[in-house]
């Protein structure tokens, strides 16, 4: 399997519930590595641009609305497959019907509160991670424990 990186964030429905350590700890405890992290609170225009495929869906100016009222907090992780095992991770964008044990399953109830957003695929990761990053905030680093993380 190729080493990808992705997107993360958490949203501020979860940044205001207090929610950003645990959130974290699951990414770093399934062994990912963090690359890139900021606090962030959204343009109106980084918002537009991010949701930019939704704009003609009727959910859209709540949605901009919603993801601009707080800080974000901002992460590109790097790993194994790790675009679609973060959407493993996060679970389905209902709360409701969402796998317990995922990240949306454990801690969200509604879709317009669901959390934190992962990257859904290789070009949207590429995207995103542009859109929300300079290429200098990117920290290629090896962990010292790689050696346990292999094979
Ligand atoms: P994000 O992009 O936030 O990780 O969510 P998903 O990838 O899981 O889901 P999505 O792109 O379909 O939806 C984007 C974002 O819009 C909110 N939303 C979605 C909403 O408020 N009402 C809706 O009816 C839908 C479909 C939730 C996530």
């Amino acid at each position: 399997m190729t080493v990808e990186r992705t997107f993360v964030a958490i949203k501020p429905d979860g940044v205001q519930r207090g929610l950003v350590g645990e959130i974290l700890s699951r990414f770093e405890r399934k062994g990912f590595k963090l690359i890139a992290l900021k606090q962030i609170i959204p343009s109106r225009d980084l918002a537009e641009k991010h949701y930019g495929v939704h704009s003609e869906r009727p959910f859209f100016a709540g949605l901009v609305d919603f993801i601009t009222s707080g800080p974000v907090v901002a992460m590109v992780w790097e790993g194994e497959g790790v675009i679609s095992s973060s959407r493993r991770l996060i679970g389905g964008t209902k709360p409701l019907e969402a796998e317990p044990g995922t990240i949306r399953g454990d801690l969200a109830m509604n879709i317009g509160r669901n959390v934190i957003h992962g990257s859904d695929g290789p070009d949207t990761a590429a995207f995103e991670i542009s859109l929300w990053f300079n290429s200098e905030e990117l920290n290629n680093w090896i962990p010292a424990d790689q050696v346990w993380r292999v094979e």
